[in-house]
């Protein structure tokens, strides 16, 4: 079965130039596009965002970042989309990412990493639910 992931090109990614060549990479491995905006979040809202973290020594340094500048925002749909983009994008620390995930070639260091994507069928649905309404994803 069809199933969808929430996908975040970071702020260091975007700044960098690197968003496009991340959606080719997302769309040469059979992820489909739903739906896709560019934004700046507010400090507020990349706390809302990473709520899950909210006890955690990074979670005041995650949310500046991730406040910092513009991200890239999408619905990804395949079969079992959760789990393979986590695949493609490699382990949270960037020393720890398999060669061709895209945080071994983009990412700068665990906070600096490059992309975001749902760990679970739960977070997906919270997560897009965040930044998506029902029209936006209705397809
Ligand atoms: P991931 O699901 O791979 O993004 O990783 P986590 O949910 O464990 O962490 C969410 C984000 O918190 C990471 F993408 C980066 C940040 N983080 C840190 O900055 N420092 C840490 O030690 C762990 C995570």
């Amino acid at each position: 079965m069809k199933e969808r992931t929430l996908s975040i090109i970071k702020p260091d990614c975007v700044a960098a130039k690197n968003a496009g060549k991340v959606i080719d990479m997302l769309e040469k491995n059979g992820f489909s596009i739903v739906a896709m905006k560019k934004i700046q979040l507010t400090k507020k809202q990349a706390q809302g965002f990473y709520i899950v973290h909210k006890e955690r020594p990074f979670y005041d340094s995650l949310t500046t970042f991730m406040s910092e500048g513009p991200i890239v925002v999408m619905v990804l749909e395949k079969e079992n989309a959760i789990a393979d983009y986590r695949e493609l994008m490699g382990a949270t620390n960037p020393k720890d990412a398999k060669e061709g995930t895209i945080r071994a070639i983009f990412a700068t260091d665990i906070e600096r990493n490059a992309v975001h994507g749902s760990d679970s069928k739960e977070s997906a649905d919270f997560e897009i639910g965040y930044f998506f309404n029902a029209l936006e994803i209705l397809q």
